[in-house]
């Protein structure tokens, strides 16, 4: 290591938190979160609206429906607005959780059966619905009154004729902060319910929101980091059977990080769960309050680690195409059948990681092509999508990560497009990053100096873990005090170079990038 290097001398944990903060220009003050620091919900758009209706049924005793969807978003946003309208007395509200492996995304002909069948004249979809045109028609036709929760991208040329939409995407919305969760929006309608009608909502509520919006990789700024920096400091103030069920099955949790962690096992748990009609196994095991409750973590948990096992066998595929990979951004087709759907997005995120080029991933599915895409800084793959619609189904997403339905005679068309609109809007250049956020000695890679970040946690997009830059250092040394990341760039056993990583978790490091000295 050079003399001149700032940290040659004293490496003390205060610095690596310092020079984080002024590599991201954020000073401790930036850092600080409270609840008082939320907007007013009644900026939302339509709120207004929303909470008058729910009411009438509430008096009414009129039988709703949750609308939801089969992600752990989806879920934790079923359960809080359930959840809350149990706590009020209600008792006519169902939930219908639609399986994407069965049916495409959104309202489709499963549901407006079921709310036919059983008679249902108000529906509130939560995380989804916004791009439910048809379904909302098909809703209507039946007598229906539909109320719009969500989070996703908004098409104002074809919104539902819904009867009030809460999307903090809305152009006319006046809600400050557009990047909640599904769940945070569901949160904001519930802490506005629970404002109005004098009801308090759950503490644990913030624990679920915490789990969805981690799980939905919202960024970790603004309103989402308040949310889930409260449900970590306030964690042992949660009453909530499903946590402390869950807690007696997990390790002992001593740390803000090991808090988090345990945000994210709860988040794949839920992750698993599919089933027919509505149902699924991950909201039933939350509401569940009998014996039961064990025998559906069981099932959770066998599905968990049987996707564990698929996904470790797609890696592993995932891996020999990437290793001889050259070019400028990766499509594939996966004719093959070796990625199973269900994980194509996660397979999609994993190249993604490994090249850091926009990506790809198509497979057949139910007599359509189905695509999962992503991309990092520097893209917007919803814009690509939004450019090549005529070829395509359905599509939907955010800017980094997003998903389309297609017929299969269209690929080669929508390729072109892709192919076209990539050229002229993607700057390879620009992706290919080496900024670091802290210089260290291997040796300050340690627990101590760890917790001393956790004041910047959560970690997510647009507060990623640390990246940092070791100087001169060599395999040997640095497994010496951090275990590597298997998911990251190998290093060669002999010889000194720098290392550019991410640090992950207290022991762990993820590399980056490796240019040898010597
Ligand atoms: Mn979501």
């Amino acid at each position: 290591m050079k003399p001149d290097e700032p940290n040659s001398n004293m490496d003390s944990s205060n610095d690596i938190l310092n020079q984080i903060l002024k590599s991201r220009n954020l000073s401790q003050q930036d850092l600080q979160t409270n609840l008082n620091m939320l907007p007013d919900e009644a900026l939302f758009a339509n709120i207004d609206k929303v909470e008058h209706r729910i009411r009438a049924a509430l008096y009414e005793n009129e039988p709703m429906v949750i609308f939801g969807h089969d992600d752990p978003d989806g879920i934790t946003s079923t359960y809080i607005l359930y959840n809350f309208l149990n706590s009020c007395g209600y008792q006519k509200h169902r939930y219908y959780i639609p399986n994407r492996n069965l049916e495409p995304h959104g309202i489709q002909a499963g549901f407006i059966d079921f709310v036919r069948e059983g008679n249902y004249k108000l529906i509130v979809t939560v995380d989804n619905g916004i791009a439910s045109l048809e379904g909302v028609k098909q809703l209507n036709a039946l007598g229906c009154d539909v109320i719009i929760t969500d989070h996703h991208i908004v098409q104002p040329e074809v919104l539902p004729p819904a009867y009030a939409i809460m999307n903090p995407q809305l152009p006319q919305c006046d809600y400050p902060f557009k990047q909640l969760a599904g769940v945070g929006v569901v949160l904001m309608l519930i802490r506005y319910l629970g404002n109005k009608w004098e009801h308090p909502i759950e503490p644990a509520s913030y624990f679920w929101t915490a789990v969805g919006s981690v799980a939905d990789k919202v960024p970790m700024i603004g309103m989402n980091r308040i949310l889930v920096r409260y449900a970590l400091e306030h964690f042992y103030e949660i009453q909530d059977d499903t946590v402390e069920f869950l807690l007696r099955n997990y390790n002992r949790i001593n740390t803000l990080s090991d808090i988090n962690s345990f945000l994210q096992y709860t988040a794949h748990l839920l992750a698993n769960g599919r089933d027919v009609k509505g149902r699924h196994t991950a909201l039933r095991f939350i509401l569940q309050l009998s014996d039961a409750k064990a025998d559906l973590f069981q099932e959770l948990e066998n599905q968990k680690n049987k996707w564990d096992s698929d996904l470790n066998r797609v890696f592993n595929f995932l891996d020999t195409l990437a290793a001889d990979f050259v070019g400028n951004w990766f499509v594939y087709y996966d004719d093959e059948d070796i990625i199973p759907y269900p994980l194509l997005g996660t397979a999609a995120t994993y190249i993604l990681n490994k090249l850091n080029i926009p990506t790809l991933l198509l497979k057949s599915h139910n007599g359509d092509t189905v695509c999962e895409g992503r991309c990092s800084e520097g893209f917007n793959i919803m814009d690509a999508f939004t450019h090549c619609k005529k070829y395509l189904k359905q599509f939907g997403g955010h800017p980094k990560a997003a998903g389309f339905t297609m017929q299969q005679e269209n690929y080669d068309t929508f390729l072109d497009c892709f192919n076209n609109f990539l050229l002229k809007h993607f700057h390879p250049s620009h992706t290919a990053s080496t900024k670091y956020d802290a210089v260290v000695a291997a040796k300050d890679i340690n627990r101590e100096n760890w917790q001393k970040l956790e004041i910047l946690l959560p970690w997510g997009q647009l507060n990623p873990e640390p990246t940092l830059l070791i100087r001169n250092t060599s395999k040997a040394e640095i497994m010496n005090y951090v275990a590597l990341d298997n998911s990251g760039r190998e290093i060669p056993n002999q010889g000194k170079g720098d290392i550019l990583a991410l640090w992950k978790a207290a022991n762990m490091i993820k590399v980056l990038s490796w240019q040898q000295t010597d």
